[in-house]
């Protein structure tokens, strides 16, 4: 029986603080609670190393997901292996729960051919950039799959600073309109790189933005993975029972630079970021588990190193892929390429290969 409660701001809370807070519970076997566990590891495992690599220059910008990791596993833990996900870049290595290689979002960020994977292999849709341009994509494939009878969910992630785009709008609307078996998962981290949300919407929950689509709306602890799991899972059991659409906000605050070109101390509060950073997401369930003694000390140990080693071997195997051709660079454009494009391509080459 899942016990979730109430907390303050109407936040939907399972982990307590280990005090005066009381823990509340989820249904899941201790085998299921371990794997979630092994997955927020290799999460912050992959983002930890990722910021090393980057700084070796092994790949190039990196969108930073430290303190993201329980919005992104909780939520994926939700679906089955049918459903689709639709990432933007703070949840490019969503995949790798998915067991996609480590070295294919690795080569991504190295900008590699490599990195360019099937969506239909994994169930995960292309890392989107452009702000909330994958909200109708996730929403025209869910109603696709639906119309198909396929009985496919579709959850896509997007920002704070996607609820003000034109995108997210357009997707929600017909979501709403269509029923569409999508659910709309709201990282809500305060930032947009340094806009802070209260000047993003004068909205006082980004939750509320729901009701204007007729979409049922969830507000979340973003650090707390049982609640956001739990959350899911309900969105998830209405878009299959053909209720359509959800929006879940789960609330969190960035703990780090939007990415690894950003300098944050120009504009963030940085007692906050300390704070935030205290009661990081995966500590808070390590901490969790332990109280319910479902995790030694030693297994989470195990579960750290063999995350590092799949790190090393995935940076191993990403550097090992030849060089791609710059041809690539200027191919899938145009049909004809305009003459201008040779004498690029011919420079490039002349750089690159000389
Ligand atoms: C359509 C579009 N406009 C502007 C940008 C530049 N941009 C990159 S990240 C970002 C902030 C997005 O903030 P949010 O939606 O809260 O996501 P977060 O980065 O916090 O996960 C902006 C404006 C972009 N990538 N795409
Ligand atoms: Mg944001």
């Amino acid at each position: 029986m899942s016990r979730v409660l109430p907390a303050e701001g109407g936040l939907r809370r399972v982990i307590g603080d280990g005090q005066e807070l009381p823990d509340g519970e989820v249904d899941l076997t201790p085998e299921q609670h371990l794997e979630l566990f092994r997955r927020l590891v290799l999460l912050r495992t992959y983002d930890e190393r990722s910021l090393v690599y980057h700084r070796q220059g092994r790949i190039g910008t990196y969108a930073i997901f430290w303190n993201h990791e329980a919005m992104q596993a909780g939520s994926e833990f939700a679906l089955e292996e049918r459903d689709w996900i639709f990432p933007s870049y703070r949840e490019s290595a969503i995949g790798i729960l998915r067991s996609m290689p480590v070295s294919t979002v690795l080569s991504w960020w190295r900008g590699h051919p490599a990195g360019w994977w099937n969506p239909e292999e994994w169930g995960v849709a292309s890392i989107c950039v452009p702000i909330a341009t994958h909200v109708p994509h996730a929403v025209g494939f869910a109603w696709g799959s639906r119309l198909k009878s396929e009985d496919r969910v579709a959850l896509a992630y997007f920002g704070d600073g996607a609820t003000s785009e034109g995108s997210f709008h357009e997707g929600a609307t017909f979501a709403g309109v269509l029923k569409a078996p999508v659910v709309l998962f709201c990282n809500n981290n305060q930032w947009a790189i340094s806009t802070p949300l209260e000047l993003q919407s004068a909205a006082s929950a980004l939750v509320d933005k729901a009701a204007g689509y007729g979409i049922p709306g969830v507000r979340v602890d973003g650090g707390d993975v049982l609640a956001v799991y739990d959350a899911t899972r309900e969105a998830v059991e209405h878009a299959r029972a053909g209720e359509g659409p959800t929006f879940i906000e789960a609330l969190t605050y960035r703990a780090a630079p939007h990415a690894t070109a950003d300098d944050p101390s120009l504009y963030v509060d940085e007692a906050r970021v300390a704070e935030e950073r205290e009661n990081e997401c995966v500590g808070r369930y390590e901490r969790y588990l332990h109280r319910l003694g479902l995790l030694s000390d030693e297994q989470a140990a195990g579960l750290r190193e063999a995350a590092l080693q799949t790190m090393r071997d995935g940076i191993a195997q990403a550097e090992a892929e030849p060089p791609a051709d710059p041809g690539l660079v200027f191919e899938h454009a145009y049909r004809e390429p305009p003459p201008v494009l040779a004498d690029d391509l011919a420079h490039l080459r002349s750089v690159l290969e000389p």
